[in-house]
């Protein structure tokens, strides 16, 4: 790798380059023109170990990973390449002799919203452990021009502002036009007999659309790996639009004009929640068959090896459902292009996909109807049509006289293409993403297919980057544990338990205790700034950041800050620990409840805020806009970590490790990760409370829950539901102010168990009180997590994917 030697080179590099980019003065630069000038800088340096990466992974021919996902939210990239390639002193150095401080210049880049959430974070970490383990492994995505949303609080309310995160340029992505390659929609495809009289396939009259791939390297952690994150984009195909100038039909063409562009124009603001929308589909297809085409050239290119030999340089990963179609897909060009039978094909492809299932949630299952999809993907339909027949039959002669199967493991069933049912049919593989989930997933979600596909099924429990998450969100914390235990975690992050015999030493125990008060600050700074606002850095920092949705329970959080805010106001004596509410996420546009959500906690924190007679015990603040860069704010800011999911809901939760890394105690229902968080740290160091996911299970088969009853029982629940309702919290009389949500929680019966679990919410936030008051104990409890925390590094959840899936090897060089 070729280096910065000191502050010097940096700075005659740094001069050079401005001059060429931007052909003007060095004091006349913006922030995020310094920004770009760095990043085209490191991309100098790496260029060389790029190219080479991808010859050594050629010439030695070792096998390949591809992991395809329909977001990558990667967040930044400045300030982890630079940590990447270890050049961030020099840089901050010769920046400062500039006169810029790099902690300026890092925010003027913004933040890909190329992902919604869990999803897509993952995915990210994924890659950057790829690369930071040096095994052959690349993303596979959209380029999407719009990222989700930006999100403003208006009038306590979500307002949705257009994303368009590439108006000043992304320094860091390579057009590569030679790497085109086409993708078909929409026409008519039928078999008919060639010469021999085998069955081949016509696809007619369909129209194509350009797609053009954008590279983004994935730059390994001191070594010399650089992966490529691969972002395909829609173009119209010249050729095609005209061939329908030529034939006159002006609106046709610009018909097709307009509605290839729409394809990458933006990403689905949806999250766990699927709304089957043509658009969507025409988005994984476009970047499963533009990501498979370049697949197989650059396998046929560069490895000489039969196609048949392919599953054993090739792993394809799917992330969840939306990249499914990898399998017809990888079908269709084994037979209809490389005259591969069947048989052979299904073979094939079955060897070299593998599928990871993220959520058992029913509305958030892909099901798409099935004339739209034979509209739209004539030839592909006819391979799942092939696929659900041969595997029906297959079902039929197990199960003779067993109706009731079919329905249970279709792939086309009432009308609709059911994904996930494809997936693990096509997969060698099929994964849940925490122990808790993988078994739910064999037991009941997908029982069916375990039954007959036991070998198949596996758990392998998400992780994070431990180089975002505490490496550089919270450098002060990194070089607290570099200079209690060395700096080894850094590449072994299991290593962190080495910390467990600083749990009770006081030295440490008082260094941990600044640095947790140091990053408290910074976030106070932060909330001044923007809010206007103090906060007190000796409250509990107790913080709820991810996506709004009904079953991760922002609600049961703030039904029992208000109920807090009640005591406070029945007993104007009461005293107690004080406390900072801090909440953050987006809500899916069309999703109601979760933006009556958001309301109700922007009423309520205005409400307690402004109420001089409780605002120095409490405060509550909505956070806009919770992004990648916020979630590095406020992780490492934490006391508190809420996770308080219907237990069965969560299928892993990530942020619940982000906040585990730095220090923070759970406060979460036995669900996701947060079991297997409870197994490492015990009862003594986080606070389980709330129904089980087999208690919850019980009442939806059984019933047996009734809220209204909870609501006759319970005084406090009483008042709270009222407050929803009269007016009490949202001022005005008329409307019917919270009635969604009340509706929800009574005429619906509260489905995710928000009342049920009220109570003992109310007791384990009175144990954290109690727990923060012993501050020896609480240290103890934060350095118990930290160092237990190195188990859910990404590192060991890819070396997991890498040894038990993919079946690949590190490549040094
Ligand atoms: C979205 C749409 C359809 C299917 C699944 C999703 C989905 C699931 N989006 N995010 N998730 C989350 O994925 C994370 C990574 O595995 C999990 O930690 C989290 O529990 C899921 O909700």
């Amino acid at each position: 790798m070729k280096k910065w030697q000191d502050k010097e080179e940096f700075k005659k590099l740094f001069t050079e380059k401005a001059h060429i980019l931007w052909e003007k003065d060095l004091r006349d630069m913006t922030l995020n023109e310094v920004y770009q000038t760095i990043a085209y800088m490191i991309r100098d340096l790496v260029s060389e170990d790029w190219i080479r990466t991808n010859e050594i992974y050629a010439e030695q021919k070792v096998k390949q990973v591809y992991y395809f996902s329909i977001e990558f939210l990667i967040g930044r990239l400045l300030e982890s390449n630079l940590l990447g390639i270890d050049m961030d002193d020099i840089c901050r150095q010769g920046l400062e002799d500039m006169g810029w401080d790099l902690n300026k210049v890092i925010p003027a880049e913004r933040d890909p919203g190329l992902g919604n959430g869990g999803l897509g974070r993952l995915a990210a970490c994924f890659i950057d452990s790829l690369a930071a383990l040096q095994l052959p492994g690349h993303g596979n995505s959209i380029r999407y021009q719009y990222g989700l949303f930006n999100q403003r609080i208006v009038d306590n309310q979500q307002v949705e502002l257009p994303d368009n995160w590439l108006v000043n340029g992304y320094p860091w992505e390579v057009k590569k036009v030679d790497k085109a390659v086409y993708v078909r929609f929409g026409g008519n495809a039928y078999m008919r007999p060639d010469e021999d009289g085998n069955l081949e396939c016509v696809h007619e009259k369909y129209s194509s659309v350009r797609a053009v791939p954008y590279d983004v390297p994935i730059i390994g952690y001191h070594n010399n790996t650089v992966n490529t994150l691969r972002l395909w984009r829609a173009e119209y195909s010249r050729e095609q639009l005209y061939q329908e100038l030529s034939i006159g039909d002006r609106r046709r063409a610009f018909r097709y004009k307009d509605s290839v562009q729409q394809i990458s124009r933006f990403l689905y603001p949806d999250d766990s929640h699927e709304d089957g929308r043509r658009l969507r589909l025409m988005q994984e297809y476009f970047f499963v068959s533009a990501g498979l085409q370049s697949i197989v050239r650059h396998y046929k290119k560069k490895y000489h090896e039969s196609i048949y030999k392919f599953d054993r340089y090739v792993a394809i990963h799917i992330n969840d459902t939306h990249p499914a179609l990898v399998i017809p897909e990888l079908m269709r060009i084994l037979m209809d292009e490389e005259g591969v039978s069947w048989d052979a094909a299904w073979n094939i492809t079955v060897r070299t996909v593998a599928y990871t299932n993220h959520t058992i949630l029913p509305e958030a299952m892909e099901k798409w109807s099935i004339p739209m999809f034979k509209e739209l993907l004539p030839r592909i339909y006819l391979i799942v049509e092939e696929i659900n027949n041969r595997w029906l039959k297959e079902v039929r002669s197990l199960y003779p006289g067993d109706g009731s199967r079919a329905r249970d493991v279709a792939v086309l069933w009432d009308g609709q293409v059911h994904m996930a049912h494809l997936a693990v049919l096509g997969s060698h593989s099929v994964n849940g993403v925490a122990e808790i989930h993988s078994q739910i997933l064999k037991d009941s979600t997908l029982h069916q297919f375990y039954t007959c596909f036991p070998h198949r099924f596996s758990n392998k429990t998400n992780g994070i980057s431990h180089r975002r998450w505490l490496i550089e969100a919270n450098p002060q914390l990194a070089s607290l544990i570099d200079d209690t235990i060395g700096d080894s975690w850094r590449r072994t992050p299991s290593k962190l338990q080495d910390l467990m015999p600083f749990a009770d030493d006081p030295a440490f125990q008082e260094q941990l205790t600044r640095v947790k008060k140091d990053r408290k600050e910074i976030l106070a700074r932060y909330i001044r700034d923007r809010y206007d606002t103090d906060v007190r850095t000796d409250s509990i920092f107790d913080i709820q950041i991810k996506r709004i949705h009904l079953y991760k329970r922002q609600t049961l959080n703030i039904l029992h800050i208000l109920h807090l805010y009640y005591l406070l106001k029945d007993n104007p004596k009461l005293k107690i620990t004080p406390r900072t509410f801090l909440f953050g996420g987006k809500a899916a546009a069309g999703y109601g409840e979760a933006k009556e959500t958001i309301r109700l906690i922007n009423v309520v924190a205005h409400m307690v805020n402004s109420d001089r007679k409780v605002n120095k015990q409490m405060k509550v603040l909505f956070l806009e806009n919770y992004n990648v860069s916020l979630g590095q704010l406020l992780f490492p800011a934490a006391d508190v970590s809420e996770q308080i999911s219907t237990a069965g809901k969560e299928a892993s939760g990530t942020g619940n490790m982000k906040f585990m890394m730095n220090g923070a105690i759970t406060l979460g229902t036995m669900d996701g990760a947060n079991v297997e968080i409870h197994r490492k740290v015990g009862d003594e160091n986080c606070v389980i409370f709330g129904l089980r996911a087999d208690e919850v299970m019980n009442y939806y088969i059984h019933g047996g829950y009734s809220s209204w009853q909870m609501y006759s029982d319970d005084a406090a629940i009483r008042r709270l539901m009222d407050a929803l309702v009269d007016g009490s919290i949202d001022g005005s009389i008329g409307g019917d102010h919270f009635g969604m949500l009340y509706s929800a929680f009574l005429d619906r019966n509260d489905e995710y168990f928000v009342l049920k679990d009220f109570q003992p919410y109310c007791q384990a936030q009175q144990e954290i009180a109690k727990r923060y008051g012993d501050h020896t104990k609480w240290c103890h409890s934060s350095v118990v997590n930290i160092a237990q925390s190195g188990y859910f590094s990404s590192d060991r959840t890819i070396q997991q994917y890498a040894d038990d899936i993919w079946r690949i090897k590190p490549v040094k060089h």
